[in-house]
């Protein structure tokens, strides 16, 4: 296998649109991988569309046609040997030819593709071009075609295989790139090549771990080519041999490994990870030795199980690796930068570790974006972290008609047997949201028979899965009741698998969370703004005035709907909605992480029944506010620092049960956890009005409830007094009302600041109860980092906090206002509440079946913009 990159002497044109004078028809150096939008930002032609309203300015580059071309010298092959050009990833509605031939067709991101050009090659300079059409007018075309479906956003996304937020999402811009996103290459080739590579690991009972490699090779069609081959495979000193004889194309070896040390996930064990390597080997060849071509992966030994068992409480959802019941400490993952070619493996690890460091051990890789690269998975598996993978289909109904069937059926059996190798990849599941959207959206009166996608879910993709990967457990959606039909069991029944909780944010307090006991919540989530230097750096005001939450810019780096008026109503009954923007920003980023952390500690408290959280979302693709923990610019937002400490392995919080409060002392850790819990109710002013201490044992990966007496648990003063839990260094505050209906004192901490190696240290002394003690530090230095926030210290205590920065400025700031922040500086004379947790608006929470949610997603906000 002799392969040659085609990654420089490319150059892109748009050719036809609604394309600016100046830039039609002109040629444009690039490289590939790469995108309509890198290449011409990298060319200075576009402004950043990151950045205030260039977004807008952009949307010609949507309804514009663009040729890739470049010349290729391609030496005369050999009569026995194959001339492969092969294009990972073609963005995305393409004819590709090589001189005047045609070489095929493409309309499929999530697909790579191989023509075998050794009968076109001349021994001239050749050209190799890839016209790319407009795939917004592709799908729109498709929509007249085939009848629309139903879809939360404007444009038809759902008509078209390109990554759904391509098109704009209520946390994401509307760019609408097009090019080759993944490498391009010739690969010349003799004989035969390994086409595809499954190993299919399993641990028996006996600890001896199996792989059965199952392979599919491509014999060239040459002459010389239908011989028997030999595959070889070898595995921490284990090997297997199989010899496909003349004419078959596929084998399966079987390696056993004794004593195979287990792979785990974080948090529960170590990430040992073994070398398969497989080789194909012509025995007749004058060098047999000499591989025909290899593969090599790095596997990890593990059992995954997906435990949907009906129980007492209804269907479980509960993961079990290595036959351990494993609670799922998750997060939503979406494209790390709307750019996809952007995005390094440097960048998915930084990424990766903050997920680790604040303790997830899970990332759901939603299905409104892509397949991951290599390197995401790859670098899962080193860390331990789990992977939950989506099939391509979000939030809309989905025409089961040709084409798009067969291009379903062909990327999902690509990336399934891909993915194989990986130890982190524990589940298979069929989309996002669109079941969901079937019961509650209005889809039957607007489908009026058409197809949406049911038979993806439940036939499909499921085949697929138990066809090339039968290790795995599958899912048909998410929400997804398992074991019910549709009209059985509502899809977002709590009771019932997976559960989306998005009537919080959309309708009803954060405090609602505490409502119900989903079996396994796999999206909830809370929107906030990004970091200052983040926002400061995208968005600006317009001529010099201070920025505010209606400036244009803020406002289109905000794309849910009604997203601010969301984001007041929600901060009306914690915190009140302050007028100044600079307070605004910190107190929506607080209540946001508030929010989360809430939910969190609910369901951790309610393990087994509810067997896993995964948070909507990590991360970001450019600068927004949204829902994400950490911003477009990498920044951890508090909300960051609130999953590190809601999902902590030992935790304790108070929560009610049957009218009276408890501790929850959650101990996700292998060894017991015993101590004396120390509870007092004090004074804000810190003055113990009682006291008591409770002796507790938590087993291992358990969590144990505790009757706090009512001489703690019952306050004389609702608005002046807070219970303090203290148990070795673990600290939990309560309060029983919110910080609004709080007598908090406006400026509750003293605070020294002094040099250390590479920053500072910040020592804060509360004087009083101080809430969300928190260092924006962003706003001093970009790049500086602190290492926590969001802390509540009760009066008479200190915390310091560790500011990692090279920046140059006055280290007084770290100690002042606006950089040190708590929430008992935010809270302003709002208006008393009716309760401490009064909805901001009258919708009552309740169950999926008797109040449809809505549609999740600013569905009437037209995003498209006329070209300029
Ligand atoms: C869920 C997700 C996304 C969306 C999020 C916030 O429905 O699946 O579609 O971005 O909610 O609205």
């Amino acid at each position: 296998m002799n392969t040659q990159d085609l990654y420089d002497g490319w150059t892109v044109a748009a050719v036809a649109g609604p394309v600016p004078a100046d830039l039609l028809g002109r040629r444009i150096r690039t490289h590939v991988p790469g995108t309509s939008h890198t290449a011409l930002l990298d060319a200075g032609l576009i402004p950043d569309p990151y950045v205030d309203r260039h977004e807008e300015a952009l949307a010609w580059m949507r309804r514009t046609d663009w040729v890739y071309e470049r010349d290729l010298h391609l030496a005369a092959p050999a009569p026995d040997e194959r001339v492969d050009l092969v294009l990972d990833g073609v963005d995305t509605v393409a004819t590709i030819t090589l001189d005047d031939h045609v070489l095929g067709r493409t309309a499929n991101m999530h697909r790579s593709y191989r023509f075998d050009v050794r009968d076109l090659v001349r021994p001239t300079t050749q050209r190799l071009r890839v016209a790319l059409r407009s795939a917004l007018e592709h799908a729109e075309e498709e929509a007249a075609r085939l009848g629309s479906r139903p879809s939360p956003y404007p444009q038809p996304y759902n008509m078209v295989r390109k990554m759904a937020c391509s098109f704009g999402w209520d946390w994401g811009p509307d760019l609408q790139t097009a090019g080759l996103w993944r490498p391009a290459r010739v690969e010349r080739w003799r004989v035969a090549r390994l086409a595809a590579v499954r190993p299919r690991v399993t641990v028996d009972g006996e600890g001896t771990g199996h792989v059965a490699v199952h392979v599919d090779v491509e014999r060239s069609g040459l002459p010389g080519s239908d011989v028997p081959l030999v595959v070889r495979a070898r595995v921490a000193g284990a090997e297997a041999a199989v010899t496909l004889s003349a004419g078959t194309s596929t084998g399966v070896l079987a390696l056993e490994v004794p004593h195979a040390e287990l792979w785990w996930p974080v948090g529960h064990g170590a990430q040992p990870l073994s070398e398969l390597a497989v080789t194909l080997v012509d025995p007749a060849a004058e060098r047999p030795a000499a591989a025909l071509d290899t593969w090599t992966r790095r596997i990890g030994f593990r059992t995954v199980e997906l435990d949907t068992t009906p129980d007492d409480d209804g269907t479980p959802f509960t993961f079990r690796v290595n036959g351990r019941p494993i609670f799922v400490k998750g997060a939503n993952w979406i494209p790390d930068d709307h750019l996809l070619t952007r995005i390094t493996r440097e960048r998915l690890a930084h990424r990766i570790d903050q997920a680790v460091d604040a303790h997830l051990n899970l990332l759901r890789v939603w299905g409104g974006g892509i397949y991951e690269s290599e390197d995401f998975y790859e670098l899962c598996d080193e860390r331990g972290v789990l992977v939950w993978q989506d099939f391509l289909l979000a939030c809309a109904a989905y025409p089961e008609e040709q084409p798009i069937w067969d291009e379903l059926e062909a990327e999902a059996r690509e990336h399934v047997g891909r993915l194989t190798p990986h130890p982190s990849l524990v589940l298979w599941n069929g989309g996002n949201e669109n079941l969901w959207g079937f019961m509650d959206w209005g889809w039957p009166q607007e489908l009026d028979g058409r197809t949406w996608g049911l038979r993806y879910a439940t036939e499909l993709l499921r085949d697929v899965v138990a066809e090339l990967d039968p290790t795995r457990p599958y899912a048909d959606g998410s929400p997804y009741s398992p074991g019910f039909a549709l009209d059985e069991v509502h899809p977002n029944d709590p009771d019932h698998g997976t559960h989306h909780q998005w009537e919080v944010w959309n309708r009803v307090d954060w405090t609602v969370y505490g409502d119900e006991v989903p079996r396994f919540c796999s999206e909830f989530g809370f929107q906030g703004p990004p970091t200052w230097a983040t926002l400061t750096r995208a968005v600006h005001p317009v001529a010099g005035d201070e920025l505010t939450k209606t400036d244009p810019a803020f406002l289109l780096h905000q794309k849910a709907d009604d997203g601010n008026g969301k984001l007041d109503r929600g901060l009306t009954p914690h915190l009140g909605v302050p007028d100044a923007f600079v307070d605004w920003h910190w107190a929506t980023q607080l209540n946001q992480a508030r929010a989360v952390q809430f939910a969190i500690e609910h369901y951790r408290s309610w393990w087994p029944r509810t067997a896993g959280s995964i948070v909507w979302q990590l991360n970001d693709c450019w600068p927004v506010t949204s829902w994400a923990a950490i911003d477009g610019d990498e920044r951890p937002k508090p909300l960051w620092y609130a999953l590190e400490h809601a999902y902590r392995p030992r935790t304790i919080t108070v929560q009610p049960r049957d009218g009276r409060l408890m501790l929850a002392v959650v101990n996700d850790t292998a060894a017991i956890w015993q101590g004396v819990v120390h509870v007092s109710r004090q004074r804000l002013d810190g003055a113990v009005v009682s006291g008591v201490d409770l002796g507790l044992a938590v087993g291992a990966w358990s969590v144990g409830l505790f009757a706090l007496p009512d001489g703690v648990a019952v306050p004389d003063d609702v608005a002046g007094e807070a219970l303090v839990a203290r148990l070795g260094d673990v600290t939990t505050v309560h309060t029983w009302v919110e910080d609004v209906d709080l007598r908090l004192d406006p400026q509750p901490v003293r605070a020294t600041v002094s040099p250390v190696q590479d920053g500072f240290r910040v020592d804060v002394h509360a004087t009083s109860l101080a809430r969300a003690v928190t260092l924006l530090v962003d706003r001093l230095d970009p790049s500086a980092v602190v290492d926590d926030a969001v802390v509540d210290v009760p009066a008479g205590t200190s915390v310091s906090f560790h500011v990692r920065t090279q920046g140059r400025f006055d280290p007084d700031a770290l100690t002042r206002y606006p950089v040190l922040r708590t929430a008992n500086d935010v809270v302003v004379a709002a208006e008393p509440t009716p309760s401490p947790s009064s909805t901001p608006s009258p919708t009552p929470s309740s169950t999926p079946s008797s109040t449809p949610p809505s549609p999740p997603t600013g569905a009437a906000r037209d995003l498209t913009q006329s070209p300029r």
